[in-house]
């Protein structure tokens, strides 16, 4: 059984619905069940910013599948959810995110572990630490020091 902790964000259509029935999805994924869940957030946009605000959480599970097929099963809830990719970082309905598998180290561009640029995300951060508060990103170090380094970026705590 891993650990794995998942980035779930969604800034078009009903946004607060979807990531948490998201959540809903992540426990009946196949061989995995929900440990966590964060509360939800309301963060300014990172990276492409002429876009909604998006509606962010992260939720801790515990499977049985391998880090690729976690990732398939993700892609299936986006693609369920209606998710369309017309650009890089475009608005979307549901993105899920593999941040961590257990101590997990790889750079295969297709599953990137720990997700590179996770530690620069207060979006991620500040609901990763909620609900994992010593959690340490391998290779990184201890994401609440990264969450103290993320300056100047909007999040609100719903
Ligand atoms: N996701 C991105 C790029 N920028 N900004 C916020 N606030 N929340 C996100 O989930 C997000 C983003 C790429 O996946
Ligand atoms: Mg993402
Ligand atoms: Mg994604």
């Amino acid at each position: 059984m891993a650990r794995a902790y998942i980035g779930i964000g969604a800034n078009l259509g009903d946004a607060v619905r979807q990531v948490r029935e998201a959540i809903d999805a992540l426990d009946r994924l196949p061989h995995t069940r929900l440990a966590a869940a964060s509360s939800l957030y309301r963060t300014a946009p990172v990276g492409y910013l002429d876009q909604p605000d998006f509606i962010n959480a992260v939720a801790a599970v515990d499977t049985e599948l391998d880090p690729y097929a976690l990732l398939a099963a993700l892609h299936e809830v986006e693609q369920r959810f209606g998710r369309e990719r017309p650009f890089k970082d475009a608005p979307r309905t549901l993105d899920l995110d593999v941040l961590l598998y257990d101590d997990r180290i790889s750079a295969d561009p297709v599953l990137t572990l720990p997700h590179p640029r996770m530690h620069e995300r207060a979006f991620v951060l500040a609901p990763l630490t909620e609900i994992a508060g010593d959690c340490v990103i391998p290779g990184r170090g201890p994401a609440s020091e990264w969450l103290a380094r993320c300056t100047g970026q909007a999040i609100a705590r719903l």
